[in-house]
């Protein structure tokens, strides 16, 4: 059905100004960067004001889109609960509102009295229509029908840089190591009944700063795959005869180890599970593993979909491995995200369990896996 991408792209670019507002208006910044180390109050607010950013965010999007494709609600996911303490530490919703003004007003339940300005820009932002210039979207007919979809949603990958907020951080061989670069909005939606990913937003809030106004200026990329139709905003990039990874700073050692012999030059390091999935989709790594269980579904489903618009995908590790070491010659399966893991609570249940390879190029995923076969512990 024409259409839900580019509400998909609209929403990821509203969420992007929120975030982007967060850090550039002065209520708003004080209350997210507010001294963990300050009375207990301070330390309440900053926790829970990351944590409401992420939660508005994720409601906008619930909100927008449930306007739009009714057939939609009930299957928007993200990672927070819209439950929220307020000053008081009763119990409050936190929604959109019919009117900013309501909006404003469920805010300031949360953050207190003291904060109307805070609350007030927040609502704004999230009232505020968004038009998107992108001719080409438009055109795009993923041919997938949304009573068949589920939504995804990471309002910011990477939040500890986001908070965090180094601005100036250089870049090696293309890949911002950390700092506010790596704080993402995810989005994507996968097929209700299979869990394959087919439609995923990639939105970079901190792409550049404006060099004469030192304002963020952001960017975003696309990605379909459904059927036979792949489409993508970015293009297949070229591969390299011997992949370079990128991995979590807090990777194992023996991975990181066993990755470097792979011949493509030490393993690049970055912050982000969705910043990471990003360099794949734009070539400047040729594969991203993980050896744990620490990303979840509203961190891969988007960049999935986007990966597997240009021809590759995301593996669980562990699953990749024993096929692999069993001589199977078939690909292993893929990631899927519409069914939670039996037996397990909270955020748990959407772990994506075993760790994950994401590539563009197979030929870079068998690498991966032939390095990683006689690791021990793996
Ligand atoms: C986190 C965050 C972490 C990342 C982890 C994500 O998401 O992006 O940085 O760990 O995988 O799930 P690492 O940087 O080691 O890859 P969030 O910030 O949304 O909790
Ligand atoms: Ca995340």
């Amino acid at each position: 059905m024409a259409g839900l991408l580019p509400a998909l792209v609209a929403v990821s670019q509203k969420a992007a100004e929120v975030a982007r507002l967060c850090r550039a208006e002065e209520p708003l910044f004080r209350l997210l960067v507010a001294e963990k180390t300050g009375p207990d109050r301070n330390e309440r607010f900053q926790h829970d004001f990351k944590t409401l950013a992420d939660v508005l965010i994720q409601e906008l999007i619930k909100h927008d889109l449930g306007t739009q494709f009714p057939e939609l609600r009930g299957h928007i996911h993200g990672e927070e609960s819209s439950e929220f303490k307020d000053a008081e530490g009763g119990t409050v919703t936190v929604q959109v509102g019919a009117t900013p003004g309501d909006t404003a007003a469920l805010l300031l339940a949360v953050l207190g009295p003291e904060q109307a300005r805070a609350a007030e820009l927040l609502a704004e932002a999230v009232h505020r229509e968004v038009t998107l210039e992108d001719t080409e979207l438009a055109d795009i007919e993923p041919g997938v029908c949304p009573g068949d979809l589920g939504i995804w949603i990471d309002p910011i990958d990477s939040t500890n840089e986001f908070i965090r907020g180094c601005e100036d951080v250089a870049a090696v061989d293309g890949v911002a190591p950390g700092g506010l670069r790596s704080a993402l909005v995810l989005v994507g939606a996968f097929d209700r009944h299979t869990g394959v990913p087919v439609l995923g937003v990639i939105n970079e809030p901190f792409f550049q700063r404006d060099p004469q106004t030192g304002r963020w200026q952001g960017r975003y990329h696309w990605g379909v795959a459904h059927g036979d139709t792949r489409l993508c905003s970015l293009s297949p990039p070229a591969p390299r005869p011997r992949p370079c990874v990128v991995l979590s700073r807090a990777e194992a050692p023996a991975v990181r180890g066993a990755l470097g012999l792979l011949g493509g030059g030490p393993p690049l390091l970055a912050a982000g599970a969705g910043y990471k999935l990003l360099c794949v989709a734009l070539g400047l790594a040729d594969a991203f593993v993980l050896s744990r269980a620490t990303t979840f579904a509203w961190d891969s489903c988007g960049p999935h979909a986007i990966l597997r618009a240009l021809g590759g995908g995301v593996v669980a590790l562990e699953g990749a491995l024993r096929a692999r070491r069993d001589g199977g010659g078939a690909e292993p399966p893929e990631l899927r995200y519409h069914r939670p893991r039996p037996g397990r609570a909270g955020a748990e249940r959407w772990a994506n369990p075993g760790g994950l390879v994401a590539f563009v190029h197979p030929q870079h995923l068998r690498a991966v896996l032939d390095a990683l076969r006689d690791v021990p512990g793996l």
